[in-house]
């Protein structure tokens, strides 16, 4: 938006130039507008920062053009439903039979996609840390038997999810540490599980690299975990 009126305002200034007016005489005053209740979330590294394992054109229309779009539904669903402008999202995906049932559908869909993808990109870094460490680490060994198991479990998950949705590491509602997938943009504060890791497998977060092969992708996907926020994440979800 900010480019497109930079780009009208250097035309109107280039054409006044040519018929010898003041430049920017003719632009309009800007209108005062409420700031939108939501914005796109900065990736934190580079579209190119996860190569070779998530590839640069997929980041981009990744962050650019799937999670941008869940950000304006959400700026629009704000202004017929207020809670989304004043309550944590946390709070309303976790009560979801409390959101008028004439937004439901539209607020699990748009506001779980945004938090679900604000926090993939939080879970990924270029050069990951290798494997989980200290209380996590303890956590996976002593419900997984090892860090291999869980990551087996946790594959198994992200290849079971048929269609669209989400894997997941989670602490559920009675603080087990377990693995799960969700469909769509279900997140897992609708469970009352605390995310620990979670990896996107739509299509459009692989097709594009790694076509059909699903299992390639979660495979690559391990060497781009942020384990650093995977132990902050766990230690959150069990203070
Ligand atoms: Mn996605």
């Amino acid at each position: 938006m900010l480019r497109r009126h930079f780009l009208i305002g250097t035309g109107a200034a280039a054409t006044a130039a040519l018929f010898g007016r003041p430049a920017f005489a003719q632009a309009p005053a800007a209108a005062p507008a409420a700031p939108p209740a939501f914005a796109l979330p900065q990736l934190g590294y580079a579209y190119e920062a996860l190569e070779p394992f998530i590839d640069t054109a997929t980041m981009r229309v990744h962050h650019s053009g799937h999670h941008a779009a869940f950000i304006g539904n959400l700026n629009t669903l704000a202004g017929q439903y207020e809670a989304l402008r004043t309550a944590p999202a946390e709070q309303i995906l976790g009560n979801l039979a409390e959101v008028p049932e004439a937004v439901r559908t539209a607020v699990r869909n748009n506001l779980g996609g945004h938090w679900n993808h604000d926090f993939f990109w939080k879970i990924m870094k270029p050069g990951g840390a290798n494997a989980p460490a200290g209380d996590l680490a303890a956590a996976i060994n002593a419900a997984f038997g090892s860090s291999a198991n869980m990551v087996t479990a946790f594959t198994a998950q992200a290849m079971g999810r048929f269609g669209s949705g989400w894997a997941w590491l989670v602490l559920d509602k009675d603080k087990k540490l377990v693995v799960i997938n969700t469909p769509y943009q279900d997140t897992p504060l609708e469970q009352g599980a605390r995310a620990i890791i979670g990896l996107d497998v739509w299509e459009h977060a692989y097709y594009l690299k790694h076509q059909n092969r699903r299992a390639n992708y979660v495979r690559d996907w391990w060497s781009v975990v942020n384990w650093d926020v995977a132990m902050e994440n766990f230690k959150k979800a069990t203070a």
